[in-house]
């Protein structure tokens, strides 16, 4: 999608840091961290949020799940982390392309919202 944000990161267009990438997904550091880490991993394909992730292939879904406890242990989060992924307006997602941010380096709150 040529107006789409994080598929100009993906592409290199608009620069980020980039922190783990594969032929399926990308993951960058969050340009406004909530944590002292914080990861967003995104699929290179364009879907707008989780509620479309059947439209990505088994391998590119499997790919970003597992790239999460990849990145968590390059981060050296061994106390745990959280993974979030909004969906829609009543979530707040801002950017209409499917992304996990990673969480972690301090103890999360115990509520969640
Ligand atoms: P969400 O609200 O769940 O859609 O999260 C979008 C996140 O994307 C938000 O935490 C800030 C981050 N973000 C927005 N624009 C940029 C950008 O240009 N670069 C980077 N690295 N992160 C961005």
């Amino acid at each position: 999608m040529d107006n789409c944000l994080f598929c100009r990161i993906v592409a290199g267009e608009i620069p980020s840091t980039k922190v783990y990438e594969d032929e399926y997904c990308y993951a960058f550091r969050d340009i406004n961290p909530q944590a002292p880490t914080h990861v967003l991993v995104v699929p290179k394909q364009h879907v707008a949020n989780i509620g479309e992730a059947n439209q990505l292939s088994n391998e590119a879904l499997r790919a970003c799940i597992e790239a999460i406890a990849k990145i968590a242990a390059q981060e050296g989060l061994t106390g745990g982390y959280r993974v979030i992924s909004n969906c829609g307006p009543d979530a707040c997602q801002s950017v209409p392309h499917l992304h996990f941010h990673i969480l972690g380096g301090r103890q999360m709150a115990d509520q969640m919202a």
